[in-house]
Protein backbone atom coordinates (compact mmCIF):
# COMPACT_ATOMS: atom_id res chain seq x y z
CA UNK A 1 0.00 0.00 0.00
CA UNK A 2 2.70 2.19 -0.57
CA UNK A 3 0.88 3.96 -3.23
CA UNK A 4 -1.88 5.36 -1.07
CA UNK A 5 -1.17 8.91 -0.56
CA UNK A 6 -1.86 10.20 2.82
CA UNK A 7 -4.68 13.35 3.39
CA UNK A 8 -5.31 15.50 5.83
CA UNK A 9 -8.52 15.72 4.88
CA UNK A 10 -10.43 12.52 4.10
CA UNK A 11 -14.28 11.69 2.62
CA UNK A 12 -15.69 8.43 3.59
CA UNK A 13 -18.48 8.07 1.25
CA UNK A 14 -20.30 4.87 -0.17
CA UNK A 15 -19.91 5.87 -3.48
CA UNK A 16 -16.90 7.82 -5.11
CA UNK A 17 -17.40 10.89 -6.84
CA UNK A 18 -16.84 9.73 -10.54
CA UNK A 19 -18.95 7.18 -11.88
CA UNK A 20 -16.55 4.14 -14.80
CA UNK A 21 -17.40 4.20 -18.15
CA UNK A 22 -16.19 2.23 -20.37
CA UNK A 23 -15.04 3.73 -23.81
CA UNK A 24 -15.85 2.13 -27.21
CA UNK A 25 -12.20 1.18 -27.68
CA UNK A 26 -12.42 -0.66 -24.30
CA UNK A 27 -10.43 1.71 -22.47
CA UNK A 28 -11.45 2.56 -18.52
CA UNK A 29 -12.53 6.43 -17.83
CA UNK A 30 -13.82 8.30 -15.24
CA UNK A 31 -16.48 10.62 -15.12
CA UNK A 32 -17.31 12.91 -12.86
CA UNK A 33 -20.67 12.63 -10.91
CA UNK A 34 -22.23 16.03 -10.65
CA UNK A 35 -23.62 16.44 -6.93
CA UNK A 36 -24.37 18.34 -4.21
CA UNK A 37 -22.02 16.69 -1.93
CA UNK A 38 -19.35 16.29 -4.67
CA UNK A 39 -19.87 20.16 -5.11
CA UNK A 40 -19.37 21.15 -1.65
CA UNK A 41 -16.92 18.79 -0.14
CA UNK A 42 -14.58 19.63 -3.51
CA UNK A 43 -13.14 22.87 -2.47
CA UNK A 44 -12.31 21.80 1.14
CA UNK A 45 -10.93 18.97 -0.88
CA UNK A 46 -9.02 20.87 -2.61
CA UNK A 47 -7.60 23.19 -0.26
CA UNK A 48 -6.55 20.54 2.35
CA UNK A 49 -4.78 17.95 0.41
CA UNK A 50 -8.12 16.11 0.44
CA UNK A 51 -8.60 12.19 -0.41
CA UNK A 52 -12.13 10.34 -1.12
CA UNK A 53 -12.64 6.98 -0.23
CA UNK A 54 -15.61 4.98 -2.02
CA UNK A 55 -17.04 2.24 -4.07
CA UNK A 56 -16.61 2.88 -7.76
CA UNK A 57 -19.87 1.47 -8.60
CA UNK A 58 -19.38 -1.85 -10.55
CA UNK A 59 -19.22 -5.32 -8.92
CA UNK A 60 -16.37 -8.30 -9.07
CA UNK A 61 -13.78 -5.73 -9.73
CA UNK A 62 -10.33 -6.11 -8.60
CA UNK A 63 -9.24 -3.85 -6.01
CA UNK A 64 -7.88 -0.83 -7.97
CA UNK A 65 -4.89 1.29 -6.72
CA UNK A 66 -5.69 5.18 -5.15
CA UNK A 67 -5.79 7.68 -8.20
CA UNK A 68 -5.92 10.97 -9.07
CA UNK A 69 -8.76 11.90 -11.23
CA UNK A 70 -8.79 15.86 -12.28
CA UNK A 71 -6.80 16.99 -9.09
CA UNK A 72 -8.89 14.85 -6.49
CA UNK A 73 -7.35 11.77 -4.93
CA UNK A 74 -9.75 8.92 -5.14
CA UNK A 75 -9.56 6.14 -3.35
CA UNK A 76 -11.81 2.81 -4.27
CA UNK A 77 -13.31 0.24 -2.29
CA UNK A 78 -14.19 -3.07 -4.13
CA UNK A 79 -17.28 -5.17 -3.62
CA UNK A 80 -18.36 -8.11 -4.60
CA UNK A 81 -21.62 -8.92 -6.32
CA UNK A 82 -22.69 -10.89 -3.18
CA UNK A 83 -22.07 -7.77 -0.99
CA UNK A 84 -23.85 -5.36 -3.75
CA UNK A 85 -26.70 -7.62 -2.92
CA UNK A 86 -26.68 -8.26 1.04
CA UNK A 87 -24.88 -4.85 2.18
CA UNK A 88 -26.09 -2.54 -0.44
CA UNK A 89 -28.90 -3.48 -1.61
CA UNK A 90 -30.03 -5.61 1.72
CA UNK A 91 -29.16 -3.74 4.83
CA UNK A 92 -28.84 -0.48 3.44
CA UNK A 93 -31.79 -0.11 1.09
CA UNK A 94 -33.59 -2.91 2.56
CA UNK A 95 -33.54 -2.84 6.42
CA UNK A 96 -31.94 0.93 7.01
CA UNK A 97 -33.83 2.85 4.55
CA UNK A 98 -37.50 1.68 5.47
CA UNK A 99 -36.55 1.76 8.85
CA UNK A 100 -35.53 5.13 9.19
CA UNK A 101 -38.26 6.47 6.62
CA UNK A 102 -40.87 5.75 9.19
CA UNK A 103 -41.41 2.40 8.05
CA UNK A 104 -43.39 3.55 4.97
CA UNK A 105 -42.78 0.15 3.83
CA UNK A 106 -41.66 -3.04 5.76
CA UNK A 107 -37.71 -3.36 7.02
CA UNK A 108 -36.48 -6.47 6.56
CA UNK A 109 -34.14 -7.97 8.77
CA UNK A 110 -31.84 -10.82 8.04
CA UNK A 111 -28.78 -12.04 9.87
CA UNK A 112 -26.70 -12.35 6.63
CA UNK A 113 -27.58 -9.25 5.33
CA UNK A 114 -26.02 -7.83 8.72
CA UNK A 115 -22.56 -10.02 9.00
CA UNK A 116 -22.62 -8.24 5.16
CA UNK A 117 -22.42 -4.53 6.42
CA UNK A 118 -20.27 -5.29 9.06
CA UNK A 119 -17.71 -6.39 6.99
CA UNK A 120 -18.09 -3.94 4.26
CA UNK A 121 -17.97 -1.36 6.92
CA UNK A 122 -14.51 -3.13 8.28
CA UNK A 123 -13.18 -2.98 4.70
CA UNK A 124 -13.86 0.90 4.32
CA UNK A 125 -12.61 1.64 7.88
CA UNK A 126 -9.72 -0.19 7.03
CA UNK A 127 -8.63 2.12 3.70
CA UNK A 128 -9.90 4.96 5.53
CA UNK A 129 -7.10 4.45 8.38
CA UNK A 130 -4.28 3.78 5.57
CA UNK A 131 -5.09 6.91 3.87
CA UNK A 132 -5.31 9.37 6.76
CA UNK A 133 -2.62 11.35 7.74
CA UNK A 134 -1.68 11.70 11.48
CA UNK A 135 -4.23 13.74 13.40
CA UNK A 136 -5.89 14.27 9.85
CA UNK A 137 -9.67 15.13 10.01
CA UNK A 138 -11.97 12.18 8.34
CA UNK A 139 -15.90 12.61 7.37
CA UNK A 140 -17.65 9.88 7.19
CA UNK A 141 -20.85 10.38 4.72
CA UNK A 142 -24.63 8.44 5.51
CA UNK A 143 -26.32 5.38 6.91
CA UNK A 144 -24.10 2.70 5.12
CA UNK A 145 -21.43 3.50 6.93
CA UNK A 146 -22.89 3.81 10.75
CA UNK A 147 -20.33 1.44 11.87
CA UNK A 148 -16.93 2.78 10.23
CA UNK A 149 -16.67 5.53 13.33
CA UNK A 150 -16.09 3.47 15.97
CA UNK A 151 -14.18 0.84 14.11
CA UNK A 152 -11.69 3.76 12.66
CA UNK A 153 -11.31 5.18 16.03
CA UNK A 154 -10.06 1.33 17.04
CA UNK A 155 -7.50 1.06 14.71
CA UNK A 156 -6.30 5.55 14.49
CA UNK A 157 -7.15 7.25 17.66
CA UNK A 158 -4.85 10.39 16.79
CA UNK A 159 -7.75 11.12 13.78
CA UNK A 160 -11.01 13.54 14.25
CA UNK A 161 -13.65 11.67 13.17
CA UNK A 162 -16.95 13.34 12.22
CA UNK A 163 -19.98 11.63 10.58
CA UNK A 164 -22.99 13.01 8.83
CA UNK A 165 -26.37 11.33 7.99
CA UNK A 166 -28.48 12.71 5.13
CA UNK A 167 -31.09 10.16 5.81
CA UNK A 168 -33.97 11.07 9.04
CA UNK A 169 -32.54 9.74 12.25
CA UNK A 170 -36.21 7.50 13.65
CA UNK A 171 -37.52 7.65 16.66
CA UNK A 172 -36.63 5.13 20.08
CA UNK A 173 -40.04 3.75 19.05
CA UNK A 174 -39.01 2.64 15.50
CA UNK A 175 -35.57 2.18 15.68
CA UNK A 176 -35.68 0.40 18.54
CA UNK A 177 -37.01 -2.56 16.12
CA UNK A 178 -33.73 -3.09 14.76
CA UNK A 179 -32.05 -6.44 16.20
CA UNK A 180 -28.74 -4.51 15.78
CA UNK A 181 -29.81 -1.04 17.62
CA UNK A 182 -27.18 -0.79 20.16
CA UNK A 183 -24.14 -1.72 17.52
CA UNK A 184 -25.40 0.79 15.30
CA UNK A 185 -25.28 3.53 18.20
CA UNK A 186 -21.43 2.39 19.42
CA UNK A 187 -20.38 2.39 15.92
CA UNK A 188 -21.98 6.13 15.53
CA UNK A 189 -20.43 7.34 18.87
CA UNK A 190 -16.63 6.91 17.23
CA UNK A 191 -17.15 9.98 16.12
CA UNK A 192 -16.38 12.82 18.03
CA UNK A 193 -18.93 14.90 15.69
CA UNK A 194 -22.55 13.25 14.17
CA UNK A 195 -24.43 15.68 11.91
CA UNK A 196 -27.89 15.19 11.31
CA UNK A 197 -30.69 17.15 8.91
CA UNK A 198 -33.06 18.43 11.97
CA UNK A 199 -32.70 19.13 15.48
CA UNK A 200 -35.40 16.36 16.24
CA UNK A 201 -33.43 13.48 14.51
CA UNK A 202 -30.61 14.24 16.89
CA UNK A 203 -32.91 14.33 19.66
CA UNK A 204 -33.46 11.12 18.91
CA UNK A 205 -30.22 9.45 18.33
CA UNK A 206 -28.97 11.31 21.86
CA UNK A 207 -32.46 9.81 23.22
CA UNK A 208 -31.75 6.01 21.88
CA UNK A 209 -27.65 6.69 23.59
CA UNK A 210 -29.72 7.63 26.83
CA UNK A 211 -32.06 4.45 27.38
CA UNK A 212 -29.95 1.84 25.09
CA UNK A 213 -26.45 2.38 25.85
CA UNK A 214 -27.03 3.83 29.05
CA UNK A 215 -24.16 7.10 28.53
CA UNK A 216 -24.60 9.88 30.48
CA UNK A 217 -26.39 12.88 28.11
CA UNK A 218 -26.68 16.83 28.74
CA UNK A 219 -28.55 18.72 25.63
CA UNK A 220 -26.55 17.72 22.55
CA UNK A 221 -23.54 15.80 24.32
CA UNK A 222 -22.73 12.53 24.99
CA UNK A 223 -19.94 11.51 27.33
CA UNK A 224 -18.28 8.36 27.36
CA UNK A 225 -17.39 6.30 29.96
CA UNK A 226 -13.48 7.13 29.28
CA UNK A 227 -14.73 10.88 29.30
CA UNK A 228 -14.53 11.52 25.51
CA UNK A 229 -17.48 13.94 24.48
CA UNK A 230 -19.12 13.44 21.28
CA UNK A 231 -21.70 15.92 19.80
CA UNK A 232 -24.89 15.15 18.28
CA UNK A 233 -26.35 18.24 16.60
CA UNK A 234 -28.34 19.44 13.23
CA UNK A 235 -26.99 20.74 10.17
CA UNK A 236 -29.04 21.10 7.39
CA UNK A 237 -27.99 20.56 4.00
CA UNK A 238 -28.52 22.47 1.13
CA UNK A 239 -27.39 23.01 -2.57
CA UNK A 240 -25.05 25.13 -4.74
CA UNK A 241 -27.52 27.93 -4.94
CA UNK A 242 -25.17 30.27 -7.35
CA UNK A 243 -24.62 27.27 -9.64
CA UNK A 244 -28.33 26.73 -9.90
CA UNK A 245 -29.55 30.37 -10.23
CA UNK A 246 -26.66 31.20 -13.21
CA UNK A 247 -27.37 28.15 -14.78
CA UNK A 248 -31.37 29.05 -14.95
CA UNK A 249 -30.13 32.55 -16.04
CA UNK A 250 -28.42 30.96 -19.02
CA UNK A 251 -29.55 31.38 -22.62
CA UNK A 252 -29.86 27.91 -23.02
CA UNK A 253 -31.58 26.73 -20.64
CA UNK A 254 -34.33 29.88 -21.17
CA UNK A 255 -34.61 28.52 -24.71
CA UNK A 256 -34.91 24.84 -23.33
CA UNK A 257 -37.74 25.84 -20.92
CA UNK A 258 -39.56 27.75 -23.71
CA UNK A 259 -39.13 24.95 -26.26
CA UNK A 260 -40.67 22.02 -23.44
CA UNK A 261 -43.51 24.23 -22.66
CA UNK A 262 -43.95 24.31 -26.28
CA UNK A 263 -43.49 20.87 -26.44
CA UNK A 264 -46.54 20.39 -23.89
CA UNK A 265 -48.98 22.21 -25.74
CA UNK A 266 -48.17 25.51 -24.50
CA UNK A 267 -50.54 24.95 -21.15
CA UNK A 268 -51.59 27.72 -18.91
CA UNK A 269 -49.91 26.33 -16.46
CA UNK A 270 -47.14 23.33 -15.85
CA UNK A 271 -46.81 21.03 -12.23
CA UNK A 272 -43.90 19.03 -12.07
CA UNK A 273 -42.51 16.44 -9.78
CA UNK A 274 -39.45 15.14 -10.12
CA UNK A 275 -37.56 12.19 -7.21
CA UNK A 276 -35.88 8.97 -7.77
CA UNK A 277 -38.32 6.94 -8.23
CA UNK A 278 -38.14 5.95 -4.34
CA UNK A 279 -41.93 4.66 -2.29
CA UNK A 280 -40.64 7.49 0.27
CA UNK A 281 -41.31 9.95 -1.86
CA UNK A 282 -45.10 10.38 -2.27
CA UNK A 283 -45.14 10.06 -6.17
CA UNK A 284 -48.75 7.62 -6.10
CA UNK A 285 -50.30 9.91 -3.96
CA UNK A 286 -49.76 13.52 -5.51
CA UNK A 287 -50.99 12.16 -8.68
CA UNK A 288 -53.71 10.63 -7.47
CA UNK A 289 -54.64 14.01 -5.69
CA UNK A 290 -54.17 15.46 -9.17
CA UNK A 291 -56.15 13.00 -11.31
CA UNK A 292 -59.36 13.32 -9.01
CA UNK A 293 -58.42 17.28 -9.69
CA UNK A 294 -59.12 16.59 -12.92
CA UNK A 295 -61.74 13.94 -13.10
CA UNK A 296 -63.95 16.42 -10.86
CA UNK A 297 -63.29 19.26 -13.24
CA UNK A 298 -61.46 21.34 -11.19
CA UNK A 299 -58.30 21.66 -13.43
CA UNK A 300 -58.06 21.31 -17.44
CA UNK A 301 -56.52 19.27 -19.38
CA UNK A 302 -56.24 22.10 -21.79
CA UNK A 303 -55.36 24.51 -19.32
CA UNK A 304 -52.62 22.28 -17.65
CA UNK A 305 -49.96 19.74 -17.29
CA UNK A 306 -48.44 16.94 -14.61
CA UNK A 307 -45.32 16.62 -15.40
CA UNK A 308 -43.49 13.78 -13.51
CA UNK A 309 -39.88 13.00 -14.08
CA UNK A 310 -39.11 9.33 -12.06
CA UNK A 311 -35.47 8.59 -12.13
CA UNK A 312 -34.66 4.95 -12.20
CA UNK A 313 -33.16 4.12 -8.53
CA UNK A 314 -32.72 0.97 -6.77
CA UNK A 315 -34.32 -1.42 -9.78
CA UNK A 316 -33.07 -4.45 -8.15
CA UNK A 317 -34.91 -4.24 -5.07
CA UNK A 318 -38.16 -6.04 -5.38
CA UNK A 319 -39.84 -3.19 -3.63
CA UNK A 320 -38.82 -0.65 -6.13
CA UNK A 321 -39.99 -2.89 -9.06
CA UNK A 322 -43.42 -2.83 -7.76
CA UNK A 323 -43.72 0.74 -7.07
CA UNK A 324 -42.58 1.22 -10.43
CA UNK A 325 -45.97 -0.92 -11.63
CA UNK A 326 -48.19 0.78 -9.75
CA UNK A 327 -47.52 4.43 -10.79
CA UNK A 328 -47.43 3.87 -14.44
CA UNK A 329 -50.52 1.61 -13.84
CA UNK A 330 -51.87 5.06 -11.97
CA UNK A 331 -50.55 7.19 -14.85
CA UNK A 332 -52.05 4.85 -17.81
CA UNK A 333 -55.74 4.77 -15.83
CA UNK A 334 -55.48 9.05 -15.68
CA UNK A 335 -54.81 9.56 -18.57
CA UNK A 336 -57.13 6.94 -20.53
CA UNK A 337 -59.82 8.25 -18.46
CA UNK A 338 -59.22 11.73 -18.81
CA UNK A 339 -56.38 13.19 -21.30
CA UNK A 340 -57.67 14.06 -24.81
CA UNK A 341 -55.44 13.55 -28.09
CA UNK A 342 -52.23 15.39 -27.72
CA UNK A 343 -53.27 16.96 -23.81
CA UNK A 344 -52.39 13.89 -21.65
CA UNK A 345 -53.04 14.67 -18.24
CA UNK A 346 -49.85 13.42 -17.02
CA UNK A 347 -46.63 13.51 -18.76
CA UNK A 348 -44.12 10.99 -17.31
CA UNK A 349 -40.51 9.76 -18.08
CA UNK A 350 -39.19 7.22 -16.16
CA UNK A 351 -35.21 9.01 -16.91
CA UNK A 352 -32.68 10.69 -16.00
CA UNK A 353 -31.35 13.93 -17.17
CA UNK A 354 -28.38 16.34 -17.19
CA UNK A 355 -28.78 19.19 -14.96
CA UNK A 356 -28.93 21.33 -17.61
CA UNK A 357 -32.36 19.66 -18.37
CA UNK A 358 -33.54 19.52 -14.57
CA UNK A 359 -32.87 23.66 -14.67
CA UNK A 360 -35.04 24.26 -17.57
CA UNK A 361 -37.72 22.28 -16.41
CA UNK A 362 -37.70 24.14 -12.99
CA UNK A 363 -37.52 26.74 -14.76
CA UNK A 364 -40.94 25.66 -16.89
CA UNK A 365 -42.91 24.49 -13.87
CA UNK A 366 -45.39 26.79 -12.69
CA UNK A 367 -46.26 24.50 -9.14
CA UNK A 368 -43.15 22.49 -8.28
CA UNK A 369 -45.09 19.46 -6.15
CA UNK A 370 -42.83 17.45 -3.38
CA UNK A 371 -44.83 15.66 -1.16
CA UNK A 372 -42.26 12.84 0.52
CA UNK A 373 -44.08 10.62 3.42
CA UNK A 374 -40.72 11.51 5.12
CA UNK A 375 -37.35 12.74 3.47
CA UNK A 376 -34.38 14.17 5.60
CA UNK A 377 -34.36 16.93 3.71
CA UNK A 378 -35.16 17.10 -0.12
CA UNK A 379 -33.07 19.14 -2.31
CA UNK A 380 -35.76 19.17 -5.40
CA UNK A 381 -37.12 21.89 -3.16
CA UNK A 382 -34.05 23.72 -2.61
CA UNK A 383 -32.81 23.75 -6.65
CA UNK A 384 -36.62 25.02 -7.91
CA UNK A 385 -36.00 27.97 -5.41
CA UNK A 386 -32.59 28.74 -6.34
CA UNK A 387 -34.11 28.86 -10.33
CA UNK A 388 -36.50 31.14 -9.94
CA UNK A 389 -34.84 34.35 -9.75
CA UNK A 390 -37.78 35.96 -11.22
CA UNK A 391 -39.10 35.28 -7.98
CA UNK A 392 -42.60 33.79 -9.31
CA UNK A 393 -43.45 29.67 -9.11
CA UNK A 394 -45.37 27.98 -6.67
CA UNK A 395 -43.93 25.01 -4.42
CA UNK A 396 -46.23 22.68 -2.71
CA UNK A 397 -44.14 20.22 0.20
CA UNK A 398 -44.70 18.23 2.23
CA UNK A 399 -44.67 18.78 6.05
CA UNK A 400 -42.75 15.36 6.33
CA UNK A 401 -39.43 17.01 4.38
CA UNK A 402 -36.33 18.22 6.34
CA UNK A 403 -36.81 21.11 3.84
CA UNK A 404 -40.43 22.15 5.47
CA UNK A 405 -38.36 23.49 8.59
CA UNK A 406 -37.02 25.99 6.57
CA UNK A 407 -38.80 26.98 3.69
CA UNK A 408 -42.36 28.26 5.82
CA UNK A 409 -43.63 29.78 2.78
CA UNK A 410 -44.49 26.72 0.66
CA UNK A 411 -47.97 25.41 0.55
CA UNK A 412 -47.27 23.03 3.01
CA UNK A 413 -49.31 19.56 2.99
CA UNK A 414 -49.70 15.90 4.89
CA UNK A 415 -49.15 13.93 1.48
CA UNK A 416 -51.74 11.59 3.78
CA UNK A 417 -54.30 13.44 3.30
CA UNK A 418 -55.45 13.29 -0.51
CA UNK A 419 -58.24 16.08 0.21
CA UNK A 420 -55.88 18.13 1.78
CA UNK A 421 -53.31 17.69 -1.03
CA UNK A 422 -56.04 18.81 -3.74
CA UNK A 423 -57.18 21.95 -1.87
CA UNK A 424 -52.99 23.18 -1.50
CA UNK A 425 -52.41 21.68 -5.63
CA UNK A 426 -55.69 24.04 -6.64
CA UNK A 427 -54.60 27.42 -4.40
CA UNK A 428 -51.41 26.68 -5.87
CA UNK A 429 -52.28 26.44 -9.31
CA UNK A 430 -54.31 29.45 -8.44
CA UNK A 431 -52.66 32.12 -6.93
CA UNK A 432 -51.93 35.25 -8.09
CA UNK A 433 -48.34 36.70 -9.00
CA UNK A 434 -48.71 39.18 -5.30
CA UNK A 435 -48.95 36.17 -3.32
CA UNK A 436 -46.52 33.50 -5.48
CA UNK A 437 -43.87 36.55 -5.28
CA UNK A 438 -44.30 37.27 -1.86
CA UNK A 439 -43.28 33.50 -1.00
CA UNK A 440 -41.12 32.75 -3.54
CA UNK A 441 -38.67 36.10 -2.22
CA UNK A 442 -39.02 34.66 1.30
CA UNK A 443 -37.75 31.46 0.47
CA UNK A 444 -35.26 32.68 -1.79
CA UNK A 445 -33.23 34.20 0.96
CA UNK A 446 -33.15 31.00 2.61
CA UNK A 447 -31.89 29.30 0.10
CA UNK A 448 -29.38 32.07 -0.80
CA UNK A 449 -28.22 32.62 2.53
CA UNK A 450 -27.85 28.78 3.16
CA UNK A 451 -25.77 26.92 0.87
CA UNK A 452 -24.07 23.79 0.56
CA UNK A 453 -20.68 25.92 0.76
CA UNK A 454 -21.76 27.28 4.21
CA UNK A 455 -23.20 23.62 5.38
CA UNK A 456 -19.57 22.51 4.81
CA UNK A 457 -17.61 24.65 6.13
CA UNK A 458 -19.42 24.64 9.23
CA UNK A 459 -19.76 21.34 9.85
CA UNK A 460 -16.09 21.37 9.60
CA UNK A 461 -15.39 24.06 11.58
CA UNK A 462 -17.31 22.71 14.26
CA UNK A 463 -15.48 19.55 14.24
CA UNK A 464 -12.21 21.15 14.33
CA UNK A 465 -12.62 23.35 17.05
CA UNK A 466 -14.05 20.84 19.40
CA UNK A 467 -12.01 20.87 22.37
CA UNK A 468 -9.44 18.35 22.81
CA UNK A 469 -9.69 14.81 24.63
CA UNK A 470 -6.36 14.23 25.92
CA UNK A 471 -7.38 10.55 27.18
CA UNK A 472 -5.71 8.24 25.31
CA UNK A 473 -5.13 9.95 22.09
CA UNK A 474 -2.56 11.64 20.47
CA UNK A 475 -3.88 14.30 18.63
CA UNK A 476 -2.25 16.94 17.04
CA UNK A 477 -3.84 20.32 16.39
CA UNK A 478 -6.04 20.31 12.95
CA UNK A 479 -4.62 21.45 10.03
CA UNK A 480 -6.43 24.10 8.36
C1 LIG B 1 -30.89 11.94 0.05
C2 LIG B 1 -31.99 12.13 1.10
C3 LIG B 1 -31.39 14.55 1.22
C4 LIG B 1 -32.75 13.58 -9.50
N1 LIG B 1 -33.02 13.14 -10.72
C5 LIG B 1 -32.06 13.65 -11.52
C6 LIG B 1 -31.18 14.42 -10.74
N2 LIG B 1 -31.63 14.36 -9.50
C7 LIG B 1 -30.99 15.05 -8.37
C8 LIG B 1 -31.82 16.19 -7.88
C9 LIG B 1 -31.30 16.33 -6.46
C10 LIG B 1 -30.94 14.89 -6.08
O1 LIG B 1 -30.83 14.16 -7.30
C11 LIG B 1 -32.01 14.25 -5.23
O2 LIG B 1 -31.88 14.73 -3.93
P1 LIG B 1 -33.08 14.69 -2.89
O3 LIG B 1 -32.66 15.45 -1.70
O4 LIG B 1 -34.28 15.25 -3.55
O5 LIG B 1 -33.36 13.17 -2.56
P2 LIG B 1 -32.45 11.81 -2.29
O6 LIG B 1 -31.85 11.33 -3.55
O7 LIG B 1 -33.39 10.85 -1.64
O8 LIG B 1 -31.28 12.28 -1.29
C12 LIG B 1 -32.54 13.54 1.02
C13 LIG B 1 -30.23 14.25 0.30
O9 LIG B 1 -29.82 12.87 0.40
C14 LIG B 1 -29.02 15.11 0.61
O10 LIG B 1 -28.63 15.01 1.93
O11 LIG B 1 -31.89 15.83 0.92
O12 LIG B 1 -33.51 13.75 2.03
O13 LIG B 1 -33.05 11.19 0.90
O14 LIG B 1 -30.13 17.09 -6.42
O15 LIG B 1 -31.62 17.31 -8.69
N3 LIG B 1 -30.12 15.08 -11.24
C15 LIG B 1 -29.89 14.97 -12.57
N4 LIG B 1 -30.70 14.22 -13.38
C16 LIG B 1 -31.78 13.56 -12.91
O16 LIG B 1 -32.51 12.91 -13.67
N5 LIG B 1 -28.85 15.61 -13.10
Amino acid sequence: MSRVPQADLVIVANRLPVDRVTLPDGEVSWRRSPGGLVSALEPVMRANDGAWIGWPGSADEDEFEPFVEDGLSLVPVSMSSQEVEEFYEGFSNGTLWPLYHDVVAKPEFHREWWDSYVSVNERFAARAAEVAAEGATVWVQDYQLQLVPQMLRDRRPDLRIGFYLHIPFPPAELFSQLPWRRQILEGLLGADLIGFQLPGAAANFVRLVRSRVGHKTHRDTIYLPDGRPVKATAFPISIDTAGFEELARSEGVAKRAADIRAALGNPRKIFLGVDRLDYTKGIYSRLRAFGELVRDGHIDVEDAVFVQVATPSRERVEQYRILRDEIERLVGRINGDEGRIGRPAISYMHSSYPREEMAALYRAADVMVVTPFRDGMNLVAKEYVACRFEDDGALVLSEFAGAAQELRQAWLVNPYDIDGMKAALLEAYAADEKETGRRMRAMRKTVVQHDVARWAASFLHELETLPEHHDKTTRKPAAR
